[in-house]
């Protein structure tokens, strides 16, 4: 333990999600003392909550899932080539048994405010019990996508009818049978729920603001011999997920989309397309999103195939995504959802040719009309990384909160640490690969990275460490110029905050791939945590 204090452990860990677990496994493994907070009554996180029917995790559970331990690996066996949330919630519960986790943390218990006191060098944790804890460090596995944006659809509180949101989906599927269903947002969460919807309500209205590109998912089971090849070749396999550009297996492209005749790009947009995933159509050239022009040709293959698909071609129009290009916000994979508008019980309204007005009690009125409804299933996204961070209520050295000082932009030391913030560590953090990237990948670099990083100050006697300010200005510089040149830097979408009113319009990702970031992050290390200050001694600059 860092300190002889009792009631102080050397760290308090937010969540019990992904990240929480592997933490404790992590940090107890190597001695230290570990309080675990989390604010659900049990382990899983964003797969404890989300529970809304269809949601299942987008990047292949082969991948999305802990390499730490080769046993775990080899005994667990994954189902679906995309595993539904129940059975990537049983494979968080299987872990938090297996490597006896849940000793490690208070459930049912919220961190609501955290102070650093810099005389005893310590995190003053409070908690929404009105209990307070301290911790030499303070690190965050509170994630990236577990704070649901506010539901401002307007009149809502007029609605009397069964009301459910995708985030907190607290109803069964039958509750909504037989009902005349409206489902606002069509990202992931919606189009994944919208098809299973439609197939129990008497109608579904999907109120659709931003039509997205919505690739096929091509889920399947998985075979005993798929799995067993996979397992004999484990070791290399996630080896490769860590030198990768997305931490999933690379599949490298060098040629751009107008190096190739126009009938063969077609044919390679159509290999993609039944290939899906994120290694589809989205990353068949190079330049996709790089080149505007470039992108349109894959925007536009994606257009056609809406147009194939759905049969009315005033609905097939508003399903077409004109208003920004494939892959610059973020991908959508669903399951039957464009042949979901081929049903004669769902219809579509855009609420850019008739914005909600308001809502009565059992409807919702646009500028165009009125829609009775029974019921409202809120899809409407997160506010994502920030939420979650400025929820923890933190107060810095100087006495500032971190959303000051990040109020003109979102800022970080790796999207792991941040100035002023000494002993605090996020995993998984803005501008850190987590954004886009399999974010399981991140997550147990970031927590092997801060553990190793807490045993050098053990090493060398050390007590506080906190990124310096040149440091964190130099990663802001690497993360934008990164992302410059990218169709992500000019297109609004909830990876720059875009989603939520008065957020700071930064990127929130280290596009440059997990692989090269990996590197980055060992070679600080390695040289001794440059940009980091060890008690005070700070060798500034990282590269
Ligand atoms: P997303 O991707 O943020 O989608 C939210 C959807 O809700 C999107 O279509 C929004 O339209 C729409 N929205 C948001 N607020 C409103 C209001 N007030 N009125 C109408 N429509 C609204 O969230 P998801 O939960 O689907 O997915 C989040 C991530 O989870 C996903 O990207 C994966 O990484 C996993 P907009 O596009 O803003 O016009």
């Amino acid at each position: 333990p860092s300190t002889s204090d009792p009631a102080v452990v050397d760290v308090i860990g937010v969540g019990a999600g992904f990240t929480g677990l592997y933490l404790s496994h992590r940090l107890t493994t190597a001695g230290w003392t570990f309080a675990g907070f989390e604010a659900g009554p049990s382990v899983g996180g964003t797969w404890f909550w989300n529970t809304y029917p269809g949601a299942r995790c987008d990047v292949e559970s082969i991948y999305y899932s802990y390499s730490f331990d080769e046993a775990l690996q080899q005994e667990w066996t994954w189902s679906q080539r995309f595993a539904p949330q129940p059975e990537i919630l049983s494979y968080i519960e299987h872990v938090a048994d297996r490597f006896d986790l849940r000793r490690h943390f208070t459930f049912n218990a919220r961190v609501v405010g955290a102070t650093w006191n810099a005389a005893d060098r310590l995190w003053e944790v409070r908690l929404d019990n009105g209990e307070t804890r301290r911790s030499r460090y303070l690190i965050s596995g509170a994630g990236g996508l577990s704070t649901p944006k506010d539901f401002d659809v307007p009149g809502l509180e007029n609605f009397t009818g069964l009301q459910v949101s995708t985030s907190r989906w607290n109803i069964s599927l039958d509750d909504l049978a037989g009902k005349r269903v409206a489902v606002i947002g069509t990202g992931s969460s919606g189009v994944q729920a919208i098809p299973l919807i439609a197939q129990v309500a008497e109608h579904v209205t999907v109120f659709q603001r931003t039509p997205n590109y919505v690739m096929p998912a091509r889920n399947a089971e998985l075979s005993p011999e798929g799995v067993g090849a996979v397992k004999e070749d484990y070791l290399a396999i996630r080896e490769e997920c860590r030198h990768s550009p997305g931490g999933i297996p690379d599949r490298p492209v060098t040629d751009n989309a107008f190096d190739v005749s126009d009938e063969e790009r077609r044919r390679r947009y159509e290999e993609a397309y039944a290939r899906s995933g994120f290694q589809g159509v989205g990353s068949e050239f190079a330049d996709l999103l790089i080149d505007a022009e470039a992108n349109r040709t894959a925007s536009e293959f994606i257009h056609d195939k809406i147009r194939e698909i759905v049969e009315n071609p005033a609905t097939a129009e508003l399903l077409v995504p004109k208003y920004h290009p494939l892959g610059a916000k973020r991908s959508v994979f669903g399951t039957d959802y464009y042949e979901t508008y081929n049903r004669s019980n769902v219809s579509l309204v855009s609420l850019r040719d008739e914005p909600i007005e308001t809502m009565t009690e059992n409807a919702i009125v646009t500028s165009k009309g009125t829609y009775e409804v029974d019921a409202v299933v809120l899809a409407i996204g997160f506010d994502a990384f920030t939420g979650p961070l400025f929820g923890l209520g933190l107060t810095g050295a100087s006495g500032a909160k971190l959303q000051e000082a990040w109020s003109d932009g979102i800022r970080s030391y790796l999207g792991i640490m941040a100035a002023d913030f000494p002993n605090f560590f996020m995993v998984g953090g803005p501008l850190s690969p987590a954004l886009v990237s399999n974010v399981v990948v991140t997550i147990e670099q970031a927590v092997d990275w801060i553990a190793d990083l807490l045993e050098h100050a053990r090493d060398t006697g050390a007590t506080v460490v906190e990124a310096t300010a040149e440091a964190e200005n130099e990663w802001v510089d690497i993360t934008e110029t990164t992302v410059a040149p990218t169709l992500f830097a000019t297109t609004d979408s909830w990876y720059r905050g875009s989603n939520i009113e008065g957020k700071p319009n930064t990127f929130m990702g280290y596009v440059g791939g997990v692989g090269k970031y990996r590197r980055m992050c060992t070679e600080i290390a390695k040289r001794g945590y440059p940009g980091v200050a060890v008690d005070g001694d700070a060798r500034s600059r990282i590269v």
